[in-house]
């Protein structure tokens, strides 16, 4: 396991690299070229401007969060195979830096969904929720309004005002998409890209959806054991696998974590750890990283990941808006690097009873 923060670039993120070195334990950064279009190649020299800025303060790119996979992609349109193209080149020029991970997402029209930014904790700090009446309450053009004045001037990923200036057209693009068609997109966009990753070994980690269930009536395919275990078999290949995030795939109570993590061995490349505090079935807030802040037992999701062996990044993820931070939501420095430091030490003791044999 290789503790890692996500890092949005210097123009973007209100975070730096000097302040993620200083947290035990953090070596690595996933990273992004976070104003790349989905459908534009990545050059090299601006992946190797990217690396050496990482390393020039001590860290290393530990993977890339997100190569966003273009609306053409997803809903199959004419147009996909001349995107599937500039990605297949965007990960030969990854795979040319030395760079073996890369995450994705097969989300129609909103990346992960949430609807408030900054939910007010008992303790004043503040967190992303999500409740399904408000989702049920709202029209989906109005979705990114009644969000955006959250963002802490930040732009959020999936969420960039220039995409969602079009909702209404990328609903229109998606209407007669279903879950089947989805998944054959997604298929197909794998069984292209795959002689890539098999020759310079990257490692596809797709995220799942966020929540796990369907909003505002898209399909979401990406959201339980039964699913994606037949998006490994589909196109059965190591560099086919996924994200295991905690926040996402539990955001629906029928999704026994710990048992996704066992029934993925070999298949984890990356991993997203952090709790959630259920109010109701269909009310959830991001908690502190704690077990006992939210609902899930998190000493069980590390010793699941332990116990396949599972040797790739992983970040805390979300974390609290604590000690008047102002930053993008989730992604302030303080509540990831307790959240790290936690995590480091689950990590660390389970190791150690089960090396020690106590
Ligand atoms: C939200 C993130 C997602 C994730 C993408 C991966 O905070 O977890 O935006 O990065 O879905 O492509």
């Amino acid at each position: 396991m290789e503790m890692t923060l996500r890092w949005y670039g210097s123009k973007f993120d209100t975070v730096t690299l000097k302040q993620i070195r200083q947290i035990p334990g953090v070596k690595g950064v996933i990273t992004t070229l976070y104003y790349k279009k989905p459908g534009e190649v990545w050059e090299q020299n601006e992946i190797r401007a990217l690396k050496d800025e990482v390393e020039a303060a001590g860290l290393k790119i530990a993977g890339i969060e997100s190569v966003n996979v273009s609306d053409a992609i997803k809903t199959g349109s004419p147009d996909r195979d001349r995107d599937i193209e500039a990605y297949i080149t965007t990960l030969e020029n990854l795979g040319k830096e030395d760079i073996h991970l890369v995450c994705y997402n097969f989300m129609p029209v909103f990346d992960w969904t949430r609807t408030e930014l900054a939910r007010v904790r008992e303790d004043g700090s503040t967190v992303l929720a999500y409740t399904q009446e408000a989702v049920d309450a709202l029209d989906p053009e109005k979705m990114f309004e009644s969000i955006a004045g959250d963002m802490n001037g930040t732009v959020m990923p999936g969420w960039e005002p220039e995409r969602m200036a079009r909702v209404k057209e990328l609903f229109g693009l998606y209407k007669d998409i279903d879950d089947e068609k989805l998944f054959a997109n997604l298929k197909y966009f794998l069984e292209k890209i795959m002689p890539v990753c098999n020759r310079y070994d990257i490692k596809m980690a797709i995220h799942p959806d966020d929540p796990a269930w369907s909003v505002f009536g898209l399909p979401r395919i990406i959201i339980n054991k039964k699913n994606i275990l037949r998006m490994m078999d589909m196109v059965d290949d190591v560099h086919n696998g996924v994200t295991f995030c905690s926040g996402s795939y539990g955001t629906s109570l029928d999704n026994d974590l710990p048992d996704m993590i066992r029934s993925l061995k070999g298949r984890i490349h990356f991993a997203h750890v952090r709790n959630l505090r259920f109010n109701s079935p269909t009310d959830f807030e991001e908690a502190a990283h704690l077990s006992s802040d939210g609902t899930f037992d998190m000493y069980e999701i590390m010793k699941a990941l332990y116990d396949i062996g599972f040797d790739g990044p992983i970040r805390p993820d979300h974390g609290r808006m604590i000690w008047d931070e102002v930053a993008m939501p989730g992604y302030g420095l303080y509540d990831r690097a307790l959240g790290a430091t936690y995590l480091n030490g689950l990590w660390e003791a389970i190791e150690k009873s089960s090396t020690r044999g106590v």
